[in-house]
């Protein structure tokens, strides 16, 4: 058990997700820390430590240097190429097995790009910020997530005479409609949330956790740092995900 958790809380809240009828998990690169991933606000080390990440997870960036940009990307794909799973991602695959065995409905909402939650197994995944693996001809629109690993040159020409972008959705692009759609009616049907390593700052994928408060869903917030919507959770455990969840899915007596 990690130190300092209120154990009755824990049970509490795992008697809330043993008994959900409807559970959505929003999750955010704090999940990922634990596999070597470093978060979103703690990736610019090293060549990229000059750089400010919002400013580079722009379409203005990749305007005026895509190759930098790409090559910011293609390492950060290849080092999550090279990352596997930690044991917050398994026990959220496992709650998600035990919860839709049960004909109940789980929903992960993820604002990580690095694919973790899929190498885990967890089937029932929303990508809202899309993904490192993928990439899209600016001409075409075409996907692919077969590219080469590294990349032959940044960036990539692509066969349409254009060039291949990131699969992601930068600062000031548009959420992918359908994955907001979905998104927002699993919230809004929700009985429980949890939010898991996130600094719940970037929206609209923040606004889901207000969302699922307006609702009346209980929350349960999963971060060793409070969060501007920590004030929202009905617990919050201060850890590190990848020790909660275990000890959260194991004490649940799914019935
Ligand atoms: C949009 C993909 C409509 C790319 C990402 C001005 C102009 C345009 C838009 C805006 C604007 N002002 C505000 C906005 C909206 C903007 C926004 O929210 N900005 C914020 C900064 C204020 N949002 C957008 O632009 C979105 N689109 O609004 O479209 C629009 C269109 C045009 C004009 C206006 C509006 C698009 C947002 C998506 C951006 N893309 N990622 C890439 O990866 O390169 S966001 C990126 O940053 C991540 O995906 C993630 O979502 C976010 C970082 O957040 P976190 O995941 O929470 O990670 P972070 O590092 O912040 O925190 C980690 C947490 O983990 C910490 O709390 C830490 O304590 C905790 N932790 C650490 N270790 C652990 C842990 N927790 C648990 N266990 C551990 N072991």
């Amino acid at each position: 058990m990690p130190s300092g958790i209120d154990e009755t809380a824990l049970r509490a809240a795992a008697e809330a997700l043993a008994g959900a009828r409807s559970v959505v998990a929003l999750t955010g690169a704090g999940v990922s820390a634990e596999s070597g991933i470093p978060t979103f606000r703690d990736a610019m080390t090293g060549l990229w430590a000059k750089f400010d990440a919002q400013r580079l997870a722009t379409p203005d960036a990749f305007e005026r240097d895509p190759a930098l940009v790409s090559r910011w990307y293609d390492e950060r794909r290849m080092r999550c190429a090279r990352c596997v799973p930690n044991a917050g991602h398994s026990a959220l695959a496992s709650i998600e097995r035990v919860i839709t065995a049960r004909g109940r409905s789980f929903t992960l909402l993820t604002q990580n790009v690095d694919r973790l939650h899929l190498r885990a197994g967890s089937e029932r995944v929303i990508e809202l910020h899309g993904s490192l693996f993928a990439w899209r001809c600016t001409v075409t629109g075409t996907k692919r997530d077969d590219l080469p690993m590294p990349l032959p040159n940044y960036p990539l020409q692509s066969e349409a005479g254009g060039i291949y972008r990131p699969g992601v959705v930068w600062f000031g692009e548009e959420l992918p409609a359908g994955a907001v759609r979905r998104a927002a009616r699993a919230v809004e049907s929700c009985d429980l949330f949890l939010s898991i390593g996130t600094s719940g700052v970037v929206y609209p994928a923040a606004g889901f956790i207000e969302s699922a408060a307006g609702v009346g869903a209980r929350i349960i917030e999963i971060n060793p740092e409070p969060t501007p919507l920590s004030h929202l959770a009905t617990w919050r455990f201060a850890a590190p995900s990848g020790e909660l969840l275990p000890h959260l899915f194991e004490s649940a007596s799914f019935t």
